[in-house]
């Protein structure tokens, strides 16, 4: 009688315990689906995104011509091209110039991505001055501080909403957009009673992080001055060219001054020699003259001499072909 209760007992148990595992069975299965769902409703997203992205980017028709004759449909494209800002899955410009030789995209903010192997960044592309620029540098107000860490120049930051909003790029975004080096670099500069000068590098190259981000440049022309090779005579080169220079920071001391750190002295990242002719991160100082221990104003040397702070400047880059295609040196506004 005790045996036979006992089986009747163990059996119940395994019973309970079978079913209990079915319940457990069914609700991992359960899971499994709504993840399934959930994969295949993002995966549907995605695609729907995809396609909207390739059809306002024109991306199957490169030319663009296809829809110039037929006007309701360029009409019905028009309000709602977007820039590839609009997103970050597929199509990218590998920086400004393409999406201008693509779209005749006008200035503002777009996601480019010079290199397959690297996340998309946004930029500022003006699309004035002959067009296809691809802004590394901007200042303009003195909003944004620019005496920053090796980590927040390497990385870049500022704002990126506004056409005359300040940041740097970032010397990681910098060195895969320079990378190859054959382009044309075009500095722009504003004093304070809205004067202009402008200078042009040619084949701006910067190293990667582990040589410090030297700069090389080649070839200069411009209104401007050649502040980066030092300006005046050979004495000022040596110890202000910034060619071969290393990037320094406040926190990390690459430059060629023993006695100090030219980064906190002058209050920016920057590829300080002993220390610079030019000074584009500096201290904004409004007005334009300042005075302080330090030449550490917003500096272009050869057009203002070091004692005056600029109000704007621009750093920005495109191929050198682009230029032949426009068979012009100057890019137009100049
Ligand atoms: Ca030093």
């Amino acid at each position: 009688m005790l045996s036979l209760m006992l089986v009747l007992l163990f059996v119940r148990q395994t019973a309970a315990a079978h079913r209990l595992s079915e319940e457990e069975l069914c609700l991992s299965e359960l899971s499994e689906l709504k993840y399934t769902i959930k994969s295949l409703e993002n995966k549907f997203f995605i695609g729907e995104w995809q396609l909207k992205t390739l059809r306002e980017n024109y991306y199957y028709f490169p030319e663009n011509r296809t829809f110039k004759q037929n006007k309701s449909r360029d009409l019905a494209q028009k309000p709602t091209m977007l820039p590839t800002t609009g997103g970050n899955l597929i199509v990218y410009d590998q920086d400004c110039s393409m999406l201008y030789d693509r779209q005749k995209a006008s200035s503002g903010f777009y996601r480019i991505k010079p290199r397959s192997a690297m996340e998309p960044f946004l930029v500022y592309c003006d699309m004035t001055d002959g067009g296809g620029w691809t802004v590394i540098q901007q200042r303009r107000n003195g909003k944004v501080d620019f005496n920053r860490k090796w980590s927040d120049y390497k990385d870049g930051f500022g704002n990126y909403k506004r056409s005359n909003d300040e940041y740097w790029l970032g010397n990681e975004n910098i060195y895969m957009l320079l990378l190859g080096g054959k382009n044309l670099m075009k500095i722009d500069l504003m004093d304070w009673s809205g004067q202009r000068k402008h200078a042009y590098y040619e084949n701006v190259q910067i190293a990667n992080e582990k040589e410090n981000y030297r700069l090389r440049f080649g070839l200069y022309s411009g209104t401007a001055g050649d502040a980066l090779s030092g300006g005046g005579h050979a004495e000022a080169q040596w110890s202000a060219s910034h060619y071969a220079m290393l990037f320094s920071t406040r926190d990390k001391d690459n430059d060629r001054f023993l006695q100090g750190s030219c980064a906190q002295e002058n209050k920016g990242g920057w590829w300080y020699n002993r220390c610079h002719a030019a000074n584009l991160n500096g201290k904004f100082y409004r007005g334009g003259t300042y005075k302080w221990k330090y030449d550490n104003g917003v500096v272009w040397s050869t057009w203002k001499g070091l004692w005056y702070s600029l109000h704007h400047t621009t750093m920005k880059v495109r191929p050198l072909v682009f230029m032949d295609t426009l068979g012009s040196g100057d890019g137009g506004a100049g």
